[in-house]
């Protein structure tokens, strides 16, 4: 009886705890977050497969080798370096690992890459920074920001490209693809196509401190026209963000939604480019440095890809 309510009660308690997850990372939304979910899932197959065997065998050997009605001082013939078992076992083992390691990195090359079906279109771009305990959007191209929400087209490539105003912090839109650090010295880059509108959680992925729990935002997926209606709306109702006002902003730990009809990238850049990297110590900075910046500004020579002499 005691065993039977254990089994029952054990059943149960999966079941509740099924029923509490929502499988986010497998619903998907876009090509991104799909190559993702199917490299999990395979890898999951293939390791089941593993396990299968492992307890076929184990029942069939329980099985072959229980006590039989051999005298007692029966001993089997002894058997010892059989080359054939042990190329098996040493052979199986590197083929299942080669194939998970083929899988995984072809995977990571095409995450990677341009998303699927996408490969010729112009990504549009949004900064997304954060800091304790908040995440700033910057839409450099349509000249609005958000705060801790962010609205996207479906069907366009976004390129997310992510800093940090305070300690590393993980960007992570679970239904659009796998995360990524931000961090305050550099500027890592996600693609990722949304194909349905759909409201999806998004949050920092990385424990960073005390508000860290704190920090989720909301991204909308909608069509490019309400996008478009969405982004002049903002043009049209919201206040400028200025220096003072981002600086403010900055400071205070926990804020709701906001949007601004300008944003912070022109006073405050990203550590992209030459704003990335250790602050240089002013005795470094000749005027020179200074002009060679500015003429890079000028031809939007902002990729970090581009600096290979620093
Ligand atoms: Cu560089």
């Amino acid at each position: 009886m005691n065993k039977k309510w254990a089994l029952l009660s054990s059943m149960m308690a999966s079941i509740l705890m099924l029923a509490g997850c929502d499988w986010v990372v497998f619903d998907t939304n876009g090509p991104v977050a799909k190559t993702q979910s199917n490299a999990i899932l395979f890898s999951m197959a293939l390791m089941a497969a593993v396990v299968l065997v492992v307890y076929v065998l184990f029942i069939v050997i329980l099985y072959k080798y229980r006590a039989s009605k051999a005298p007692k001082d029966y001993e089997p013939p002894h058997m010892e370096g059989s080359k054939a078992l042990e190329i098996t076992w040493t052979v199986i083992p590197i083929i299942i690992v080669a194939i998970l390691a083929v899988v995984t990195v072809k995977t990571t090359f095409e995450v990677e890459g341009k998303p699927k079906g996408y490969e010729d279109q112009k990504p549009l771009v949004i900064y997304a920074a954060s800091s304790n305990w908040k995440w700033h959007f910057s839409y450099p191209e349509q000249g609005i920001e958000t705060v801790n929400y962010v609205n996207i087209p479906t069907n366009r490539v976004v390129e997310f490209r992510l800093y940090s105003y305070g300690p590393i912090t993980s960007f992570w839109i679970p239904q659009l693809g796998g995360q990524k650090y931000a961090m305050s010295d550099m500027v890592t880059k996600l693609n990722f196509v949304a194909e349905t509108p759909a409201s999806m959680m998004g949050r920092n992925a990385n424990f960073s401190g005390e508000g860290y729990a704190h920090m989720d935002f909301e991204a909308l997926s909608m069509t490019p026209d309400d996008f478009e209606e969405w982004v002049s709306e903002v043009k049209a109702n919201e206040g400028k963000l200025t220096e003072e006002k981002f600086e403010k902003l900055l400071d205070t730990a926990h804020v709701g939604r906001q949007s601004y009809s300008s944003t912070h990238l022109d006073f405050s850049p990203p550590p992209e480019g030459h704003h990335h990297g250790s602050e240089p110590s002013p005795s470094n900075e000749s005027d020179d440095a200074d002009n060679t910046f500015d003429e890079d500004t000028e031809k939007g020579n902002t990729e970090h890809e581009d600096h290979s002499n620093h």
